[in-house]
Parts: C-alpha cells; structure tokens; sequence
C-alpha cells in the first residue's frame, strides 16, 4: 500500500519476490512517515565553541530518529529512504520548526547562542523555504542572524542559480548561510566569492592530522587564512584531541567542533553546557574520542 501511495496512488501488485533488503526499505519508509507523523524524530545539538573564550557560542542541530526496534538512526540510515519517498521537505520543515523553537526557548531562558540547521538541497531549491523561514522568525520572535542554514558545497553547486536565489533571499531576512564539509568538495575559490556565505566549515578529514601531519597542518592553516582573506568566520569541525584544539588556537581559529568540546547531546544536557567552559571540563574525558562513526 505504500509502495502505491508513494508512487501517487494507484495500484502497485504484491510481489512475493520482494527481496529481503527491498522489504526492509519498506517497512523503514512506514516506520518514517509513522515517526514524522506522531512527532518520533528529535534534534540532537553539538555544541560550537569559541577558542579566546572557551564558550559555546552556538550549536549544530543533528536530526536523530529513535526507532523502536533499532536503535538511535542517524541521518544516513534514513535519509536515502526519506528521499525516495518524497518526504524530505517535510522532513526539513519540521527540522527547521523544531530548531526554532528550540532556540526561542534558550533565549527566552537568557542563553543568545544561534543555532545552525542543516538542510537537504531539496529545500534549497524552493524558493518557499525563504517564506516559510520568515515565517517562523516571526512567529518564534527570535532574532535572524541567531539562524545558521548550512548548505554543503555539493548543494551549492548543483544547481546554483536556484539555490543562489534561496540563499540570496535567506541573507536578506538576516539569516546566516554556512558552507559545511568545506574542502571536500567542489567549490572553487570563484565560486566562494560569488556565494552568500559568512560561514565556513571545515571538514574534519583535515584537522583528523592536526597534531601528526605537517601536511593536515598546512592545509588547515592556509584554509584559516582564506576565511580571514575573505572575511569569513571559520569553525573547524572534527576536534576530538586536546592537541588539536591547542594547535588550533596557536593557529588563530576563532571557532571549534567536535567530541572534545561536546557530543550531539538532547537539548537539556546542552544547556547545562551553556555559559561553562567545555573544553576545560571535557579534558578528561577519557571517552569524547569513542564516538560512532557517522556521515552527517
Ligand atoms: O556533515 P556535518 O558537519 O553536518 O556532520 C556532522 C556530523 O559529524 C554529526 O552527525 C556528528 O555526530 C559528527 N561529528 C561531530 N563531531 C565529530 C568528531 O569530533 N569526530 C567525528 N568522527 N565525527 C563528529
Ligand atoms: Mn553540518
């Protein structure tokens, strides 16, 4: 029955030949629709620290799907299954409406930290998503530029005249764009010029040699000075060593990621976070490197 609605309605034959993998794709798209509609899914958020201070002065919301049977899904067991169900702008508005709203809370609760979402590309080439921002800026009174949309390069440039407009219009509404997994990519330097972004992250494949690889090290330090050279904020994300953070600051990086400074953790255990010094207090931690591995 799904297998038809999915495809528009209509009939669709019952195969007993449905493989087993084909099956389990099925009954995780029913499990989805099922968890978006009774409100199952959740947002995890990671803290964003920076350096000088040593204070969190943001958060990267991460979808997360506690599911019944197995176990805390992360976005790439599902993604994939959401999109070929045409489920991902709802599934992107809801992250968005639930981010939000998370973030009125913290700041009516007096933390003015922002709040970055992540976003598929779907989203990013609707030009309603600027209204539906709008929108909720509005309604949850909360402050533009405390909204971060992070868009990865891939998404960028696949279509980039739609998405500039998106992201033109985002920018205009005062909200922030990020450019994630920055230098794993595509994207030229041009191309980085001609984009509305504030914010660049780099991807952790790189600061993974901060501390051992002079050449990790020269890469992260080139990468510093072009987010300087065109005035962008860098966070570089993946920082799971004390040395790494260490050689960071030396380097001049204003902003960090990473299981040093925090997990993606439920919202009431990041704002325990809020307003202490996580790098200090997670030093430690014996456990911040044993996290699973993930693709965002
Ligand atoms: O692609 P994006 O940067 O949005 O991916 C974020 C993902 O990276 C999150 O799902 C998060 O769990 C994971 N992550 C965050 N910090 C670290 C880290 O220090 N090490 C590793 N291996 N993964 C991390
Ligand atoms: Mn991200």
């Amino acid at each position: 029955m799904y297998s038809a609605k999915t495809k528009g309605g209509g009939i669709r034959i019952y195969e007993p030949s449905l493989s087993p993998a084909m099956r389990d794709r099925l009954v995780l798209e029913t499990d989805l629709r099922v968890a978006l509609v009774t409100g199952k899914l959740t947002l995890y958020y990671q803290p964003i620290v920076e350096v000088a201070t040593s204070t969190i002065i943001g958060v990267e919301a991460l979808i997360r799907w506690p599911h019944p049977t197995r176990g805390l899904l992360i976005p790439s067991h599902f993604l994939g299954v959401a999109e070929d169900a045409g489920l991902l702008g709802i599934l992107d508005r809801w992250v968005l409406r639930q981010a939000i709203a998370q973030l009125a809370e913290w700041w009516h609760n007096g933390h003015q930290i922002a709040i970055s979402i992540n976003l598929t590309d779907h989203s990013l080439r609707d030009p309603e998503l600027i209204f539906d921002i709008e929108d909720l800026i509005t309604e949850y009174d909360v402050p533009a530029d405390a909204i971060i949309i992070e868009i990865t390069e891939y998404t960028a440039l696949r279509d980039m005249a739609t998405t500039n407009e998106v992201l033109n219009g985002l920018k205009q509404l005062g909200v922030r764009i990020a450019l994630d997994d920055f230098g794993t990519g595509y994207a030229s330097l041009t191309n980085l010029r001609n984009l509305p972004v504030e914010i660049l992250k780099l991807d952790r494949t790189f600061s993974a040699g901060i501390g051992t690889k002079a050449e990790d090290e020269a890469v992260v330090q080139a990468l510093l000075q072009l987010g300087q050279g065109l005035s962008l904020t860098v966070v570089v994300e993946g920082v799971e060593q004390p040395v790494q953070q260490a050689w960071l600051e030396r380097a001049g990086c204003q902003l960090i990621q990473g299981y040093l400074l925090g997990r993606p953790m439920p919202p009431e255990e990041a704002q325990v976070l809020f307003g202490t010094h996580p790098i200090t207090e997670t030093e430690n931690d014996n456990d911040v490197a044993a996290g699973i591995a993930e693709t965002g």
